[in-house]
């Protein structure tokens, strides 16, 4: 079988099949959620939160919004990706010089391994929702970078290697409340320092309703034969508020602020109770993929109701065929 998915192999990635009758292109974990309410003693909410393998196991940074109501990011390991055991302290970022340097809130992680480094990138506070970028290689010394973009911007997602030699990262330009308005951008960096060449990816709308009032990047886009491999969350307003969703587009290998296909329906939608009932009722909000290349698994964790994190499955071959079934151009 010609490997799909250009990346390694995840035996272990936790998994379970369709159900028997089941149609969908993606489907939940039977036993969602992972995380439930009060997970830590200071924590309320952990959701919209990242994993990836380590050495057999998972390794995680995990939004979560303590008893104050502020959100901050949090460590945390695994065996399985399914039960996780996350630090109740926040990670203790520190400057390039090694001095305390906190973040005086945090959100919506994304975790990505680039050579031998592991980033986060997060919604951070610089007067403003903006990007926050950090980096570590043990767990233990987590050292923050300058910002990456100016303010107001949310939503950083760094591609998992260079491309021609640069640093790549999607971002969506925002307001510092409930935007609304908002399409993905992206720039690059030779260096993770000094970031430019900033182009327009993809914008809302689109004959889908659902993604009509803005999207935003998800997950590390994962490479594949046919291009990167992104999902994005896209948004609706309805007299009750937004409402969050996600699909899937695939953008250039080689310039990837081109689309090349790109889904009009969406993948997933708010339908289980601890998607339509929470903190934020009716949200759907992807913030990290695992894969196995091998047999093409994908497993994507995604924040549901600002509450709870959840996992969901899909097969790469499928995905990318339903992508182009779907495909329309906006
Ligand atoms: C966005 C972000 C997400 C959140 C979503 C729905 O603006 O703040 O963290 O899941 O709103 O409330």
């Amino acid at each position: 079988m010609s490997k799909t998915i250009i990346g390694n192999d995840l035996p272990n990635i936790p998994w379970e099949e369709r159900a028997a009758g089941d149609t969908s292109i993606l489907w939940r974990y039977s036993n969602n959620p992972l995380i439930d309410w009060n997970p830590t003693p200071s924590t309320a909410r952990i959701y919209n939160s990242a994993v990836l393998p380590l050495d057999g196991e998972f390794i995680g940074v995990f939004r979560a919004d303590h008893k104050n109501g502020r959100a901050n990011i949090h460590f945390g390991r695994s065996r399985d990706g399914i039960t996780f055991d996350i630090e109740d302290d926040v990670i203790n970022w520190v400057d390039e010089e090694g001095k305390p340097n906190p973040i005086s809130y945090g959100y919506d992680p994304r975790f990505v391994k680039i050579e031998d480094t592991y980033y986060v990138v997060w919604c951070d506070d610089m007067k403003g929702a903006s990007i926050g970028l950090g980096k570590t290689k043990d767990f233990k010394t987590w050292t923050r970078l300058s910002n990456p973009l100016m303010p107001f911007n949310r939503n950083g997602v760094l591609f998992p290697r260079k491309i021609n030699g640069k640093y790549f990262l999607l971002s969506r330009p925002s307001d510092s409340a409930h935007t609304p308005f908002g399409d993905i951008y992206i720039s690059e960096s030779p260096d993770m320092v000094y970031w430019g060449k900033h182009r327009w990816v993809m914008g809302k709308g689109g004959q889908g309703w659902w993604q009509g009032m803005k999207i935003g990047g998800g997950p590390v886009p994962i490479e594949t034969t046919e291009g990167w491999l992104l999902f994005y969350h896209g948004v609706s307003t309805t007299c009750n508020g937004f409402v969050y969703s996600f699909g899937a587009v695939i953008l250039d290998i080689h310039e990837p602020w081109k689309v090349k296909y790109r889904a009009g329906d969406y993948l997933l939608t708010p339908e289980k109770e601890y998607e339509t009932t929470g903190f934020v009722p009716n949200v759907c909000f992807p913030c990290a993929n695992i894969y196995d290349a091998s047999t093409g698994r994908i497993a994507i964790y995604y924040g549901a109701a600002d509450t709870y994190t959840a996992l969901a499955f899909c097969q790469v071959d499928e995905l990318i065929n339903w992508i182009k079934k779907k495909h329309e151009n906006v």
